[in-house]
């Protein structure tokens, strides 16, 4: 498909590390993915579901230790450990070439290779950056045809260049124990091995998205962000953007495709999505941050997808979707825990075994997912696939806090917003009565998928506000703040969009504030046709001081791992922020 000399010298190197019995090219046409969902039916691999009631879906089950990304064996291998920093696993990438060479040995014996060429970005855009990768899976090569751009489109993009990144996937034997997610920055290269799951081994994904783009980003003066980008249309038309970094099963997703409240729907106010997991974000000629969203599809959390939380999710998801690790249903069709209406009298659950509601198993893994095109998203943006992306006018940090962070603020200035980023926390579970969770500190929500030492990511952040002439405001949302009987106290959801809108008009200048020792605070969230207690909404816009003098304390604490590293900036807005508390 190719005569590009440096693709085929590497692709002849896998081949003969990794012995495949043949070799397939991915050449995108349907025809050729159409024949290898049957052949991937046949094996076990995959599952044709209901073709009246879901069309073109798919069920795959993974191995049962084989559900979730692996942070502990996942590795950034830089030349230095110092270049990796203290938040990331390291090895020298000699010794690890050489671990995994004999890892990847044979491992494609008896196997086909697929080699699949794929565009993050749309194909041609000048932001955009072509991988190559290599699996044994077809669930992989179904997987990456909807996540991103792929075939003969992008290699003919990839012309005679050597600009790609290398991808190698084996799947051998699933095991646990030598397992490895592993990543050299300083070669474009990332090697998976011994797993079948999604974020592992998607290798377009947080791999090359995130770990090896944020790398680059870092040296070309760009970010890679987990970030979803919305467009919010007022009912004048104007439509403004949104990024915002949550961490992992925090709310990216059902905030990207958020459905107004009906007050607001009827004045014309609307959500369009362009990205629900990962943003790319440049200067622009015009002086404004540009964001893109790279993929082509969203990989899902599907429990709690329904038509009360998220309507646009569960259509997008009705046709051409993969499900990972859901239930299936006796009709051919899925069904999760927090899915519309009666759990099913009788299912199979994630694992393959009879499922009744009387199980005491979840009927679908809580981290199952779905994998569905974007653009069968009933509120897909019309600038989705713009070359030059969308204009960001703000941005959004958040996470699970049970108690510290109120509901919305605003960072005082771009320095000031990059140490709100770098002192994200989220609570692992939500809090029983009176008790609070366990606080990870989860900078940027790029704690799993920064390609560098933090420190200089924190540096890179403040640096690149001095490059942006006219920056988006940043902000600080939590929709998961608990009252004393351990219940959400905000609706959350749609109702979201009344925290959105206060955000965009602090940016045109037109919302009231107060000033307050963390930043700024609305004097007031529209409430229209809500029913909440003004007492409880007092509650969600105030801070206690107490709380917020441990937090001092707990940012200070993570940040003490990064040294010299830690910009100064960073150090000097947490002693401000510390003598406010304590005058
Ligand atoms: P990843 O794909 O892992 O990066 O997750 P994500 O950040 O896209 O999270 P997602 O939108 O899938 O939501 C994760 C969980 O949070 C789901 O169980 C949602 O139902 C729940 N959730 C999302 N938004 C809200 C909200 O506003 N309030 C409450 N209480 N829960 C929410
Ligand atoms: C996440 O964990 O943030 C995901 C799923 O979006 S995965 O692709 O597995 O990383
Ligand atoms: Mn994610």
């Amino acid at each position: 498909m190719t005569n590009n000399k440096i693709v085929k010298a590497w692709l002849d190197e896998q081949i003969a590390l990794t012995k495949p019995d043949s070799v397939v090219w991915i050449d995108g046409t349907e025809a050729q993915l159409e024949a290898l969902r049957a052949e991937s039916c046949a094996s076990g691999e995959i599952m044709k579901l209901n073709e009246e009631k879901l069309p073109g879906c798919y069920l795959h089950r993974t191995a049962v230790n084989d559900v979730a990304r692996v942070e502990d064996r996942t590795f950034i291998c830089t030349s230095t450990k110092e270049e990796a920093g203290p938040t990331n696993n390291w090895e020298d990438p000699k010794v690890m070439y050489d671990k995994l060479g004999k890892l990847f040995d044979g491992s494609m014996k008896g196997r086909t290779m697929y080699v699949i060429p794929f565009s993050m970005g749309p194909v041609g855009s000048p932001f955009s950056k072509i991988g190559i990768e290599l699996s044994d899976s077809i669930y992989v090569v179904l997987n990456m045809a909807i996540m991103t751009r792929i075939g003969k489109a992008v290699i003919d993009q990839l012309g005679d260049s050597g600009d790609f990144v290398k991808c190698l996937h084996a799947r051998k034997d699933i095991d646990a124990q030598n397992r490895y997610i592993v990543h050299f920055p300083q070669d474009n290269t990332i090697m998976s091995v011994n797993s079948g799951y999604g974020g592992n081994v998607l290798l377009g994904k947080k791999c090359f998205a995130l770990r090896i783009a944020s790398y680059m980003g870092w040296k070309e003066g760009w970010l890679a962000e987990h970030m979803l980008i919305l467009g919010l249309e007022n009912p004048k038309g104007e439509v403004k953007y949104i990024a915002a970094a949550f961490p992992s099963a925090c709310g990216k997703t059902n905030l990207a495709m958020l459905i107004p409240p009906e007050y607001l729907k009827e004045q014309g106010y609307k959500v369009w999505t362009v990205g629900d997991d990962i943003a790319w974000l440049r200067v622009g000629p015009d002086g404004r941050l540009w964001a893109v969203n790279p993929e082509a599809g969203f990989f899902g959390v599907a429990p709690g997808t329904s038509n009360k939380t998220n309507a646009n999710a569960l259509a997008t998801t009705m046709s051409n979707t993969i499900f990972t690790n859901v239930a299936l249903r006796d009709d051919g069709t899925v069904w999760w825990e927090g899915m519309d209406g009666d759990a099913p009298g009788h299912a199979i659950d994630w694992k393959g075994n009879e499922w009744t509601p009387a199980s005491k198993d979840k009927a679908a893994h809580p981290n199952s997912r779905f994998t569905a095109p974007a653009k069968q998203c009933p509120c897909i943006s019309s600038e989705f696939e713009a070359p030059q992306g969308v204009p960001i006018s703000a941005i959004v940090f958040g996470g699970r806090r049970a108690k510290a962070a109120p509901l919305v603020f605003q960072s005082f200035d771009w320095q000031h917003g990059v140490f709100v980023g770098a002192t994200m926390a989220s609570e692992t579970t939500a809090a029983a009565i009176g008790e609070v969770g366990v606080v990870r500190r989860d900078p940027m929500a790029m704690i799993p998928f920064c390609g560098y030492h933090m420190g200089d990511y924190f540096a890179h952040w403040l640096a690149m506000g001095k490059n942006i002439p006219n920056p988006p405001q940043i902000f600080h949302v939590n929709w998961f703040r608990l009252d004393e009987n351990g219940k959400f106290m905000w609706p959350g959801f749609g109702d979201n969009m009344r925290v959105l809108n206060w955000i965009l008009d602090r940016c045109d200048g037109k919302a009231d504030a107060k000033e307050c020792e963390i930043g700024y605070m609305p004097t007031q969230i529209d409430t229209t046709d809500l029913d909440i207690d003004p007492a409880v909404m007092a509650n969600l816009l105030s801070i206690d001081k107490n709380v917020w003098k441990e937090e001092v304390k707990g940012q200070r604490e993570f940040f003490e791992m990064f040294g010299d590293k830690l910009p100064a900036a960073i150090k000097e807005e947490l002693d401000k922020l510390e003598a406010k508390l304590n005058a």
